[in-house]
C-alpha cells in the first residue's frame, strides 16, 4: 500500500517542507511524510530538506532536493490541480514570485529566527524536538545549545546582521501589508487559485507568522488576515479550483503589482548584486537596498536562481515576452531581465 504513496522526508520547521506538503495536499497527491532519519532511504547529493523520493524506471527510489523543479516535475507526473499557470506570461510572474519567497521572504524567516533572544529560545527549545519528541530533557538541552549556535553562526549565509537587519524588517512588514491588501480581494496571490507562488510564501509565513513569537507579534496585531490565510493554506486538498482562476489578461490586479514593487525594492538588487559579485568573483556582495548598505557573502545557489529565472523568461515567445514586460514595467522588478533582454 506505502508503495503508492509518494515518500517525503521532512520537518514541521522547515518552510520549504510546509511548502512541498501543502502543495501535495492541494493537489491531492498521495504522500507519506517522514519526520526522522530513515536509513534505508537513499541520501540526496545536496544535505537539504524536504527531501522526496522519486521512483526510477527501475523502481529503485531517488532523492531530490529542491522544490522549485520539484514542482514541476509533480506537474509532469501528476497532471490535476496544477499549481504553474497554463498562461506563459502569468506562468512566469508566477515564478518570480515563487522565487522571492524562496531566496528573500526566507531571509526574513531566518533572520527573525535567529537574531533575537525571544526566538531564539523558542526555537531552540522547541525545533531540536522535532527529531524525536521521546530525548530525554537532558540530551534535548545539550541539543539545544549545539543547534542555536549553528543556526546564529549561519545568519550571514542570508545576510542578516546589524547592518541589514532592519532593510530585512521593514521588507517583512512591507510584504505583510502587500498581502493583506492583494487579499481582500482574492483568496490567493495568484487569483481564485493558488499558484506555486502562493506555496512558497505560505512556506515561509508559517514560521514567520505563525511560530517565530516576535514576527508574529507583528502579524496578528496588525495582518489577521494574513494569519488566517497562512492557516487556510495549510491544507486545501478540498478547495474548489477552476481552470479560469489564475489572474490573467494583460494587466494584472493593482494589488499584485504592488507586489511586484515591493519584490523590486528588496529581492531584485539584492540577487542582482549577488550574481554580479560572482561575475567579477567578489569576496563580498555589496549594495544599497531601501538607501541602506546592503552586505553579505556571494551565495552560489541564489545566482543559478537568477540564471534560472532569466531562461524562463527566455522561453517566453515575443508576445509573452512584451506581456510580462508591460507588467513589470515600473515595479523594479524588468532589471532582473535586462541582461537576457539584450540577448
Ligand atoms: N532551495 C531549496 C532550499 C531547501 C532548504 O534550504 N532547506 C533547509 C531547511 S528549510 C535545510 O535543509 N537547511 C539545511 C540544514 O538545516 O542543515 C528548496 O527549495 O527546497
Amino acid at each position: 500500500m506505502t508503495n503508492s504513496l509518494l515518500p517525503v522526508r521532512g520537518s514541521p520547521g522547515s518552510p520549504y517542507t510546509r511548502k512541498m506538503l501543502a502543495v501535495l495536499r492541494f493537489r491531492q497527491i498521495p504522500y507519506r511524510y517522514i519526520q526522522a532519519e530513515d536509513s534505508t532511504l537513499p541520501k540526496p547529493k545536496v544535505g537539504l530538506i524536504p527531501i522526496f523520493y522519486f521512483p526510477d524506471n527501475t523502481g529503485e527510489l531517488v532523492a531530490e532536493v529542491d522544490s522549485t523543479p520539484i514542482i514541476r516535475r509533480l506537474e509532469a507526473e501528476y497532471p490535476q490541480r496544477s499549481v504553474i499557470p497554463s498562461d506563459p506570461a502569468i506562468a512566469f510572474i508566477n515564478y518570480l514570485i515563487e522565487d522571492y519567497g524562496d531566496e528573500w521572504l526566507t531571509k526574513a524567516m531566518f533572520h527573525y529566527r535567529w537574531y533575537y533572544q525571544d526566538d531564539i529560545d523558542m526555537a531552540g527549545s522547541i525545533l531540536p524536538h522535532y527529531a524525536d519528541v521521546t530525548q530525554s530533557d537532558e540530551s534535548m538541552s545539550k541539543m539545544r545549545g549545539i543547534f542555536s549556535e549553528r543556526q546564529i553562526s549561519r545568519l550571514y549565509v542570508v545576510g542578516s546582521n546589524d547592518v541589514t537587519a532592519c532593510v530585512i524588517e521593514d521588507s517583512y512588514k512591507r510584504l505583510l501589508d502587500c498581502l493583506n491588501q492583494h487579499l481582500k480581494r482574492y483568496p490567493y496571490i495568484m487569483g481564485s487559485r493558488p499558484g506555486s507562488a502562493d506555496f512558497s510564501c505560505f512556506g515561509q509565513l508559517t514560521q514567520l507568522v505563525q511560530f517565530d513569537p516576535t514576527p508574529t507579534k507583528v502579524a496578528v496585531k496588525s495582518f489577521p488576515r494574513v494569519h488566517a490565510w497562512v492557516s487556510k493554506m495549510e491544507d486545501l486538498s478540498g478547495a474548489e479550483v477552476t481552470d479560469d482562476g489564475f489572474v490573467g489578461g494583460d494587466v494584472l490586479p493593482q494589488t499584485l503589482t504592488n507586489l511586484l514593487s515591493e519584490i523590486g525594492r528588496t529581492y531584485v538588487p539584492v540577487m542582482l548584486a549577488n550574481s554580479d559579485a560572482f561575475d567579477q568573483s567578489l569576496r563580498t556582495v555589496e549594495t544599497i537596498v531601501e538607501g541602506k548598505i546592503w552586505v553579505q557573502e556571494p551565495f552560489a545557489y541564489q545566482a543559478k536562481c537568477l540564471q534560472w529565472l532569466r531562461i524562463e523568461y527566455g522561453r517566453l515567445d515575443q508576445d509573452d515576452r512584451g506581456r510580462v514586460d508591460a507588467m513589470l514595467a515600473g515595479t523594479g522588478c524588468e532589471k532582473l531581465l535586462l541582461k537576457s533582454s539584450q540577448n
